[in-house]
């Protein structure tokens, strides 16, 4: 068995292994940021800045979707948020000069963490034909570019048009109403890989693709399953809110393959007590396999149909349809069966029933652990059926929380940035500007990828994030990028997706949200929607990192002039100038934006209020269900469902692979190369298996294997030399970092109806690694 880390491997890539922590956050954590954002940004900067994060007057936290208390402290303290804007405010500089010394072929050798660390983009750059190195490019000729290649098309629909989800709601709007004025709604997202199984799941459930809560409910809940969700990391703002839930008397219970150290134990950094003991948080762990939710879930509604009272029938009989078809299928399921897709204990499931038959009012938050899975849809149905048995959604402290990765990556949706548009959208745009959009659903992430590689798209424009790292089936994506005639990305920072480009190539620079954006209508800010569907603004106060960056609104406005032309009937002249004419436009397309911008406004500048409206500036979007107990869907009634319960089966020897999220990344972006909670420290090739399973693999911890990927394409597909890691993982169960792993996901191994990539359930062998 090789015990060093094979050659080739980035010399920094040394993972050092000690214990996992039981605990997040505290004072350890406040050390790190500080570190973190002083080398990035030098202190004073730091200090001006992390104030101002999800401050009223300040800008929206470009970390993760979870929404904002009430009263805040004065710096809502957050890691990893601290991280997300140090990282985009960041005093170091990509120029011309250092694209001139670096050849794309240089950098397409460079890791991500490098690329990352080499600071904020300044000038637009092009890649001509033949060009081995990016080139300084006017923004007139930039435009000019993607007009040429978009003119050269035989159909619109051979673009592409991806969304990252830091968008704002106004850049966002503009660009699928320039997609789709131009003719195609392709216009795939970051939420194909990310929450497209929760709204597939909940749209046709409940009628509204997304969560049923407020904050207020999570004080006020009895009972919050954590499913599937690391928030220490992800969301470690969250665990304040938990904090406060069980200071109300809350209980929770974690369902996850892995003790995750942020929901054991809480050192809320803000509290006297938070910085010495903290505050334990889950009070039940299932320790599940992976992919065995929907089984557990299953069981679950089984014990609570056989328990006499259980049921809220009264809820049942008015507000739902399909109960005697669920209520029998969940009837027939099996004790053994169940235990034997969860690895569980009968005792567990059973103390969990009680917690559930204790509790009047019970919310279930998850994220990629349930989302990533070839059967997540019906996972996350099961999930329904379970609240609707008692009554659990339209009522406070009750309801569905799915927790949303990317900041604004559910306003974006909102927005329109959907490749499956519904057509009263269409015809509301339609009304409003006068063109005929296309009414043909376009492709979505994974599609997107196939027709590229099959040469149908020939254009392929990004706004925002790293499109080739973040997607799965890395060889497959990059050859398929690289057919591409031209790829463009509208970027903060360095990434690989600029390395691996078309025949053709652009990287166009933009503002962050950290920084003033001024336009010739004056200074303007931006809103986003977080993951509970408050919609509040977001302002920059910091120089911008150079003076050529444009706006995400402005690019798409000069773009869609020059692209367009004549034949367009949107004022995008008008749209750059002042945004507020923007939000006008959206307050008559889309359903609860009505006086959009007095309702962004600072409080003292509102007039009257509105339902929804919150006293420190933003609103509530409505949301029939939590709000009044309507199910917008097909029979008018919220649906229970009745799949057949599906679980991974693993063939001899082999094991089940879950890629996920490091404490020092974002998505593709690499803070550092610790995972502090995990134990893990100067190394992200781990590989983390139960030691039980590593002794009959005989994978000694400290060993190097390579991760081989099983399929039924028979295509081989390997990640080398990662370091074995002896942890308390399920059974079965193996765990490695993304992107590092998305190699090792089939690009057609996706989840029914949502097509989410199935980066959590990867079937592989682990192969010792060659030693030279
Ligand atoms: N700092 C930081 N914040 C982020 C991000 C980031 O990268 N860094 N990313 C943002 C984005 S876009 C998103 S979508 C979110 C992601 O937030 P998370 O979903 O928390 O991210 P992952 O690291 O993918 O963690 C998945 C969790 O699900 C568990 N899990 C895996 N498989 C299963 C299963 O089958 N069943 C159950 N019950 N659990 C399972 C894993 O053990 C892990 O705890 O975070 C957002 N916030
Ligand atoms: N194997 C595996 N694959 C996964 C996942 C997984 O769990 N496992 N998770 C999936 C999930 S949940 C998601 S959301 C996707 C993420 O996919 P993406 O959203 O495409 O990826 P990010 O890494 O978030 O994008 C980072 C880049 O965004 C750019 N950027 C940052 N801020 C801004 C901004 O304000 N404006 C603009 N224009 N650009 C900006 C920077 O250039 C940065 O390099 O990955 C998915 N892929
Ligand atoms: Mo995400």
């Amino acid at each position: 068995m090789a015990t060093k880390p094979p050659k080739g491997d980035p010399v920094q890539d040394a993972p050092q292994v000690t214990e996992p922590q039981h605990a997040a956050a505290g004072l350890p954590a406040i050390g790190h940021t500080l570190r973190m954002a002083h080398q990035q940004m030098g202190v004073k900067r730091t200090a001006l800045t992390l104030l101002s994060v999800n401050q009223k007057d300040g800008f929206d936290c470009p970390g993760c979707a979870w929404p904002e208390p009430e009263h805040r402290h004065r710096a809502e303290f957050c890691e990893n948020g601290a991280k997300a804007v140090a990282e985009e405010a960041t005093l170091r500089r990509v120029t011309p000069e250092f694209f001139a010394a670096h050849s794309v072929a240089d950098l397409a050798g460079r890791s991500g963490y490098w690329l990352g660390q080499q600071g904020r983009l300044t000038h637009p750059m092009y890649l001509p034909e033949g060009g081995d190195h990016y080139e300084p490019v006017t923004w007139e000729r930039a435009f000019d570019i993607v007009a040429e290649e978009i003119d050269g098309l035989s159909s619109p629909d051979e673009a592409v048009f991806y969304t990252s989800g830091r968008t704002s709601n106004e850049a966002a709007f503009l660009y699928q109403l320039f997609a789709r004025e131009l003719g195609t709604n392709n216009l795939p997202d970051c939420s194909n890989m990310c929450h497209e199984s929760s709204g597939s799941a909940l749209s046709e459930t409940i009628g509204v693709g997304k969560g049923s809560v407020l904050l207020e409910d999570l004080y006020r809940a009895d009972l919050i399953v954590v499913a599937g969700q690391n928030p220490g990391t992800n969301h470690p703002r969250m665990l304040s809110a938990l904090e406060k839930a069980k200071a109300n008397g809350a209980r929770i219970v974690s369902v996850n393959p892995l003790p995750e150290a942020g929901l054991e134990r809480f050192k809320n950094p803000q509290t006297p007590k938070g910085l010495t003991t903290g505050a334990a948080l889950t009070d039940l762990f299932l320790q599940i396999r992976i992919g065995g939710d929907q089984a557990l879930f299953r069981l679950l509604n089984k014990l609570i149909l056989d328990t006499p009272g259980a049921v809220d029938e009264e809820f049942v009989r008015e507000h739902t349809h399909g109960y005697e078809e669920f209520a029998a299928a969940a009837r027939a399921a099996d004790w053994e069966e169940t235990l034997a897709a969860t690895g569980l204990a009968r005792e567990d499931i059973e103390r969990f029933l009680r917690m559930v038959l204790d509790s009047e009012r019970v919310i279930v938050c998850w994220a990629m652990g349930l989302t990533q899975h070839k059967h997540s849809v019906p996972m996350i149905r099961e999930i329904v059926n379970f609240l609707l048995l008692r009554g659990n959604i339209g009522r406070p402290g009750a309801g569905v929380c799915p927790v949303r990765g990317h900041s604004n990556v559910q306003g974006d949706r909102t927005m329109g940035i959907f490749e499956r548009p519904a057509p009263a959208f269409l015809d509301a745009l339609e009304k409003e500007f006068g063109f005929a959009p296309p009414r043909e659903h376009g492709y979505d992430v994974v599609r997107a990828i196939r027709a590229l590689r099959d040469g149908k798209a020939k254009v392929f424009f990004a706004m925002g994030g790293n499109f080739v790292s973040a997607s799965p089936d890395t060889a497959v994506t990059e050859a398929a990028m690289r057919r591409a005639r031209l790829t463009v990305h509208v970027s903060t920072k360095l990434n690989r997706s600029h390395t691996v480009t078309g025949t053709r190539a652009l990287i166009l620079p933009t503002l962050g949200r950290t920084e003033r954006d001024l336009q010739a209508g004056g200074e303007q800010f931006v809103t986003v929607e977080d993951s509970m569907g408050m919609v509040h603004a977001s302002r920059g106060r910091l120089e911008p990192a150079s003076r050529h960056l444009l706006s995400e609104p402005a690019i798409v406005c000069r773009l869609a002039r020059r692209v367009l032309g004549e034949r367009s009937t949107v004022p995008w002249e008008e749209f750059e100038k002042d945004y507020a004419t923007i939000r006008d436009r959206i307050a008559r397309v889309i359903p609860g934006f009505e006086d959009f911008n007095a309702r962004v406004a600072p409080p003292r500048a509102r007039g009257s209020a509105r339902a929804g409206d919150t006293p420190s500036g933003g609103f509530a979007l409505p949301h029939a269900p939590r709000d009044e107990r309507r199910f917008p869907t097909a029979t008018g009634k919220a649906n229970f469902t009745a799949a057949a319960v599906e679980y991974p089966k693993l063939p001899e020897g082999r094991l089940l692979l879950q890629t996920l999220r490091s404490h020092d990344q974002y998505n593709t972006t690499i803070y550092g190369l610790d995972d502090r909670y995990r134990g893990i420290k100067n190394g992200r090739r781990v590989v983390l298996v139960n030691p039980e399973d590593a002794r009959e693999l005989r994978l000694a911890d400290g060993s190097y294997v390579d991760l081989v990927s099983e399929w039924k394409d028979g295509v081989e597909r390997r990640a080398p030399g990662f370091r074995v890691v002896h942890y308390p993982t399920a059974r079965g169960c193996a765990a490695a970092y993304y992107p590092e792993t998305n190699v090792l996901v089939p690009l057609d191994a996706t989840a029914d109806t949502s097509n989410t990539p199935a980066s959590k359930s990867v079937v592989v062998r682990l192969e010792q690694s060659a030693t030279d």
